[in-house]
């Protein structure tokens, strides 16, 4: 199965170093902004946990310079066939936190409604903390979205975000687990441990 992601957020929030923690394991603590915009591909394996199967999923990564005027960002070619977006802003920048309305109202309608994933980045940062737990909660409720503190810089739940967002797409996608329901009709499925098995 194919995914495309995008990342939104302001200049230096850390996408780019996001992006390649999750992909290459690595971290740079030089600030090099992006220019333009730059794709990722990463060939996935995860556990459906609600399925109990494994799916491989063909990863694509675009990841945008934070400082692109915002009426860019109507322009379909980043957003076309974006299955979920990552929000991003930066713990030790209130504005970042701030400004994701913005980012968020600036793409295509049909964007908006897909899921998403808000990232509060540089969580290792603890004693510059300008967006603190309440505000992280509010967030979340303001867009309907799930928010997850990673540092890119130690790794600290950044592979966790990507792929959370990542099942909850194919989840979606996959809809009600049909096999689940014809086993369970025939009684030929055999039961996970800890679910009681009915009798058919
Ligand atoms: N301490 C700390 N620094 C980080 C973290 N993530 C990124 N940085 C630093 O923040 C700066 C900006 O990171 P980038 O990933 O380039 O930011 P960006 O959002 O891609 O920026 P643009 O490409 O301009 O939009 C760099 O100096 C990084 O080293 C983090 O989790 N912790
Ligand atoms: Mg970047």
């Amino acid at each position: 199965m194919k995914i495309k992601l995008c990342l939104i957020g302001d200049r230096a929030v850390g996408k780019t170093c996001l992006v390649e923690r999750y992909m290459m394991d690595h971290f740079s603590g030089e600030y090099r902004q992006t220019m333009g915009a730059k794709v990722y591909k990463k060939v996935v394996k995860l556990q459906l946990e609600l399925r109990e199967k494994m799916i491989e999923i063909d990863m694509t990564l675009w990841d945008i310079m934070g400082d692109l005027p915002l009426s860019d960002l109507t322009d379909e070619a980043y957003f076309r066939g974006v299955q979920g977006l990552l929000a991003v802003c930066d713990v030790t920048r209130r504005s970042t936190a701030e400004s994701l309305d913005h980012w968020i109202a600036a793409t295509p309608e049909s964007v908006r409604n897909l899921p998403m994933c808000i990232i509060v980045n540089k969580d290792d940062l603890v004693d510059q903390v300008e967006v603190h737990e309440d505000d992280v909660f509010r967030l979340g409720d303001v867009f309907s979205s799930s928010v997850v503190m990673t540092s890119a810089k130690t790794g600290n739940n950044v592979q966790q975000a990507f792929e959370f967002l990542a099942k909850s797409i194919v989840e979606r996608q996959l809809g009600p687990d049909t096999d689940f329901l014809a086993e369970e009709r025939f009684g030929i499925r055999e039961r996970p441990a800890g679910i009681s098995a009915k009798a058919f």
